[in-house]
């Protein structure tokens, strides 16, 4: 490709679609034909990727996810295509700037955090790593809301990501699919004398594909994402439909539900689950049908991932189409339905376990109860004779009036994993316990991982390019090479390069603070970064505590000698989740009070940044110095910020949770900031259950005029919120033991502030995050998931082009 053949694709282009000419075109018309002209460029690569895994047979996996979470796609495919250069400087040569086209894109934002973007990441590899891979979700019309603050409180607008079209989408008619739900169903006896449903007052909804080519890394490998949309069908069964019956059906794939972390039995929820498993089931087992290959051997051919139980029902539904529709016997389908199947599961949090009322099962997807009625009532027969009744009746799915949808993704399936080293254990030790005890040799473990290409190539080009000159350019293919810049530990003028690419990083965003909040900040103050979902465990709030810590002894000490820091904020909290809008509200506030006292002299600035997406989650991470993983022990899965904030260079204050640990083990004590319980000690006081947040409080004079600003008006504006922190710790005695770590987390900051004052010293210490971060690439993650749960193989044979 020439810079003068894309100019000349692209000019075409632009003319057939808006007859305009590059000089008076706007923005959007610039976008729109350039995603255009970048499609097509990968077309034939899509289409022979497809070609090519079916002519090799390949065995192929389906990463059935509720959310992907992709961000935007422009620069991402261009780089993929190895075409972002060329671009670049043709666009340039007609005066055009690729980023502010690049800000026309709208983020794809249908997911609500780590699990949707993790989903991403892993697409992402899996293509750049030329494994035959493919996403299967919803196409939402709304992705997660809009977040604003008004008067310091979070309220949340639509987000219309479709409102001016989706250049990367493909609508494929011809692959639809009906999915059939509600009514009622009975057995009834065939001429050969098989037991078949039949149904009365079905509902049914036509499941329209939406696919999206997955670009791999200069590879000519193209993956599909394939979303589904919901649809009227035009025929008999719709005739009668009324106008609000209509509505109901074409609103089902219209919003994602914006929750985390926080299980909500809605039934219109139930329904997206069943709609997206369904038509994706139905649309594997047609394409296997096409191939001609045997109904027996799926197994050989598909493996088909449950992220997160959202999408367990893949389980029954390939149970109701291999015996109801294949006529395969119980005994067939349920073997080959276990070794197609595997799940990840993505918390421990009690209140996060998806579990559905039978009522509701019953009413929308009758036969699919039936059949999980039928493989409850088998795994209990089969398991009396090998474990004790109590165990059974802790692990069976239906559990009185309520189904488990972990324990069918773990019955149904032959892998179940965890996200980290130490949320597997505690899956194996305590949450799963009594499954791993029946099922030992499906347990297992894959730590996340990061899509390298976003994080850092895309995201932080300037520490990329100091990269390439220090290291040269493998890790751009290999990620384990940034292990090549240990070599440079102590090289002064490496160390002093790294540092100017983070200044510029953090002038970028100090100037995007400027231009969103108005507040102004210096980038020679440390940026000491929190961003993820607003949950309480994630203890948003110690942040906070510390934060008014400094705030105090400023005012009683203008002097005193604190290094500049600007704490940046990013979290959406669920619409629902009240104490996480609380605190969302009490830091706004903070904020307020402390950005505006000339006492404080600009010594601390906090600045809460509305609507945090992937997008400006890329413009955050490369000028953060300080990565905030702050989590209770043992209650963050894994994180992936962590990692993304490791690989651009900041250095970690952490709890012993998720992946923190590993992140530890690699780049050795003194170089991340460790503090707090440790999981053992969080489950001892579980059990001994001596935990007294009171006692703290009234031992601690310190705590006790941190905490009491929350109420009695020294924090203005939070008379309600305030009170409802204040409770949470002292009257509900401080369910994520935010006092108990308290200490130990404000001498940790104190830790993290005497390295920064050493500028060599935290250069360093930088500069090996960014050495070791290579082994948390999601490249290596989706191999291990190819190699040990899928058993898939790079597609051989992809045709280089011209
Ligand atoms: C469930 C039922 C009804 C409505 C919504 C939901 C729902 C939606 C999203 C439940 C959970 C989620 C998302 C969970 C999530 O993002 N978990 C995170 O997954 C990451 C990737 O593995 C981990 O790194 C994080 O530790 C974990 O919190």
């Amino acid at each position: 490709m020439t810079k003068e053949q894309f100019k000349e694709d692209f000019r075409r282009r632009l003319q057939e679609k808006f007859t305009n000419e590059v000089e008076e075109a706007s923005n959007g018309e610039l976008f729109d034909s350039l995603g255009a002209v970048i499609q097509a460029y990968y077309s034939d690569a899509w289409k022979q990727t497809r070609t090519t895994i079916r002519d090799n047979r390949a065995k192929q996996s389906y990463y059935f996810s509720i959310e992907f979470l992709p961000g935007k796609m422009l620069k991402s495919n261009l780089l993929n295509m190895g075409l972002l250069d060329i671009v670049r400087d043709s666009l340039e040569e007609m005066n055009v700037d690729l980023e502010d086209l690049c800000k026309v894109e709208k983020d794809m934002a249908l997911g609500n955090g780590g699990l949707g973007r993790l989903a991403s990441c892993f697409m992402d590899s899996i293509a750049s790593c030329g494994l035959p891979g493919n996403g299967n979700g919803i196409r939402y019309d709304y992705g997660l809301f809009k977040q604003k603050f008004v008067d310091g409180n979070q309220v949340e607008l639509p987000d219309e990501w479709l409102r001016e079209g989706n250049v990367w989408e493909v609508r494929k008619a011809s692959k639809a699919v009906n999915v059939n739900y509600g009514g009622k169903v009975y057995l009834k006896e065939d001429e050969e004398g098989r037991l078949k449903p039949v149904y009365e007052n079905q509902q049914v909804l036509r499941a329209v594909p939406y696919d999206t080519g997955m670009v791999g890394y200069q590879n000519d490998m193209v993956n599909t994402l394939r979303l589904w949309s919901a649809e009227i069908p035009e025929f008999e069964e719709s005739k009668y439909l009324s106008i609000e019956e209509r509505r109901d059906f074409r609103d089902l794939t219209s919003v994602l539900y914006p929750d985390d972390s926080n299980y909500e039995g809605r039934l219109m929820r139930l329904v997206q689950e069943y709609f997206f498993v369904s038509a994706g089931i139905q649309s594997i087992i047609r394409s296997h049908k096409r191939a001609g290959i045997a109904m027996k051997d799926l197994a050989e051919y598909t493996a088909i991932h449950i992220n997160d139980t959202h999408p367990a029902l893949c389980v029954a539904e390939m149970m109701r189409i291999l015996i109801d529709e294949e006529e395969l016997s119980w005994e067939k389908a349920w073997a080959i339905t276990v070794k197609t199947m595997s799940y990840t599961n993505h918390t421990i949090m009690a209140e996060a376990l998806e579990k559905w009322p039978v009522f509701m099962l019953r009413e929308v997807v009758p036969r699919i109860y039936m059949i999980i009625e039928e493989i409850d009532r088998r795994f209990v027969k089969e398991m009396s004779s090998v474990v004790d009744q109590e165990i059974i009746e802790r692990t069976r799915i239906i559990k009185g009036d309520q189904v488990h949808m972990a324990h069918l993704a773990i019955i149904g399936s032959h892998s179940t994993n965890g996200v980290a080293k130490l949320h597997s254990d505690l899956l194996k030790s305590i949450v799963l316990h009594d499954f791993y005890l029946l099922y030992p040799e499906r347990f297992n473990n894959k730590t996340n991982g990061i899509a390298q290409r976003r994080w850092l190539q895309l995201a932080n080009e300037p520490l990329a390019n100091v990269l390439d000159e220090t290291i040269s350019t493998s890790w751009r293919s290999n990620p384990n090479d940034l292990h090549l810049l240990m070599n440079y530990k102590d090289d002064e003028a490496v160390l002093q390069k790294l540092a100017e690419t983070k200044r510029k990083n953090k002038v970028r965003l100090a100037n995007y603070i400027l231009n969103a909040t108005g507040i102004e900040v210096s980038p020679d103050a440390i940026f000491d970064v929190q961003i993820k979902r607003l949950h309480a465990y994630k203890r948003q709030l110690l942040n906070l505590l510390h934060i008014l810590k400094l705030y105090f002894e400023l005012k009683d000490n203008p002097d005193a000698d604190i290094y500049p820091r600007v704490f940046i904020f990013g979290a959406k909290a669920a619409p629902s989740y009240t104490y996480a809008k609380h605190v969302i509200k009490c830091i706004n506030e903070a904020a307020n009070l402390i950005n505006n006292d000339e006492e404080i002299q600009g010594k601390l600035k906090i600045v809460f940044l509305e609507n945090y997406n992937v997008s400006l989650a890329e413009m955050i991470i490369p000028a953060a110095d300080v990565s905030e993983q702050i989590s209770l022990a043992s209650k963050e899965a894994s994180g992936t910020s962590n990692m993304k904030l490791m690989l651009d260079g900041a250095v970690t204050i952490a709890t012993l949770d998720g992946a923190n640990i590993e992140i530890r083990d690699i780049v050795g004590d003194e170089n991340i900031v460790i503090f707090g319980l440790t999981e053992d000690e969080v489950y001892s006081y579980y059990e001994t259950q001596d935990y007294l947040a009171i006692k703290i409080y009234e031992n601690d004079l310190e705590l006790q005029r941190i905490l009491n600003a929350f109420i009695d008006g020294t924090i203005p504006n939070i008379q309600i919120e305030g009170q409802e922190i204040f409770d949470s710790l002292i009257r509900y005695n401080d369910e994520y033991f935010t006092l108990r770590d308290y200490h130990s987390y404000i001498e940790a900051q104190k830790t993290i502030e005497r390295l920064y004052r050493d500028k060599k010293r935290w250069q360093q210490i930088s500069l090996i995050n960014t050495a070791e971060a290579g082994h948390f690439s999601s490249d290596y993650t989706v191999q291990r998931y190819a190699e040990e749960i899928w058993q898939i193989e790079p597609v051989k044979g992809l045709k280089k082009k011209g």
